[in-house]
């Protein structure tokens, strides 16, 4: 690969993962100037370009060397690589790993079966022909569980091939569950969850790549934990600093300030590391909490 000092990054074209994908880099601050009918798209102040492909293709981009980096879901790079037969035996050395999650893109991969078939376990799938998309994840999980089963490869519109009677069960992606109840299926066994990775190439990275991923990273970094972090502000008794701490999800040192000058209320100024539900502000208010801000953070830089 001719990229000279800089990093090539795959993301899908159009697709769910797109504008998360591209949000996350403005983010980060890097400016593709973005035209989707270029292939490549360079970024004004950073070392790196972007390259609009099929999420299907990005795996095999990677191991190729035809691109540095790239953002696909778990489920894909499953697919086409890891639960991928291994050629030879002593094919040890992986050409891709696995940089960083993404927290968004979220579903699992699960098998269905119509709403009247009994599931009690995986020995159920046993003699029946599963329908997919998912081959390789397919296939790897039932030789993992010894179940022989006849996989139908298909490419689209898993779920109706119960109804055509050219599958007894399906594998597919589920989020909502909406797809399998309007087709008269119910899940019954997830073979794992999956959301967007980070993966990268475990070759072709020159020193100056390397240094360009370390910038990257600390910035991809930063902004993901900015956007799962929450600068809370309150002003409590003194004597509930302990509990606060113990209602506070994923608190780190709080900052406590003395209120007036008997030292029975205190300011509390702390980032909770985990997401701030409402019952969590609920829980704040019964042990004596009031004024409660909740902020979002911008950047987390450790
Ligand atoms: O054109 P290209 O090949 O690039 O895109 P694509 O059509 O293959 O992928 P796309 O854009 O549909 O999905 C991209 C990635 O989003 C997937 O690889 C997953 O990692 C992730 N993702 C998250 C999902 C879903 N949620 C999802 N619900 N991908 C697909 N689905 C489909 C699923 O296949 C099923 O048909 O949505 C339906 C189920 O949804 P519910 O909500 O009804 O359960
Ligand atoms: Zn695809």
């Amino acid at each position: 690969m001719k990229t000279g000092n800089r990093l090539r990054l795959a993301i899908q074209k159009s697709g769910r993962l797109t504008d998360k994908s591209l949000a996350l880099f403005l983010k980060c601050g890097l400016d593709f100037d973005l035209r989707k009918d270029r292939l490549i798209n360079e970024c004004k102040d950073f070392p790196i370009d972007l390259m609009l492909v099929r999420d299907d293709d990005i795996p095999e981009y990677i191991a190729d060397g035809v691109c540095h980096l790239g953002i696909v879901g778990e489920n894909v790079v499953r697919e086409k690589y890891f639960d991928q037969p291994k050629k030879s035996p002593d094919q040890n050395t992986e050409v891709i790993t696995v940089a960083r999650k993404m927290g968004f893109g979220t579903c699992r991969l699960s098998i269905a079966v119509p709403e009247t078939r009994t599931y009690t376990g995986v020995r159920d799938l046993q003699g029946l022909r599963i329908a997919t998309s998912y081959p390789a994840c397919l296939g790897k999980f039932l030789s993992d569980h010894g179940v022989e089963a006849k996989i139908v490869e298909l490419n689209g519109s898993v779920e109706i091939a119960p109804n055509l009677q050219i599958a007894d069960a399906i594998c597919d992606l589920v989020s909502t569950g909406g797809t399998l109840r309007s087709n008269g299926l119910k899940e019954v066994q997830k073979i794992f969850e999956s959301q967007a990775l980070l993966i990268r190439s475990t070759q072709n990275f020159t020193p100056e790549l390397n240094t360009a991923f370390d910038r990257l990273m600390q910035r991809v970094n930063g902004v993901i934990h900015a956007s799962e972090s929450k600068y809370i502000m309150m002003n409590a008794p003194a004597s509930a600093i302990e509990k606060i701490r113990q209602i506070i999800p994923g608190m780190e040192e709080p900052s406590i300030i003395p209120l007036g000058s008997s030292g029975e209320r205190v300011a509390i100024h702390a980032v909770a590391r985990e997401t701030v539900f409402w019952e969590t502000i609920e829980s704040l208010k019964s042990v004596g909490a009031s004024s409660i801000l909740v902020l979002p953070i911008e950047k987390v830089i450790a």
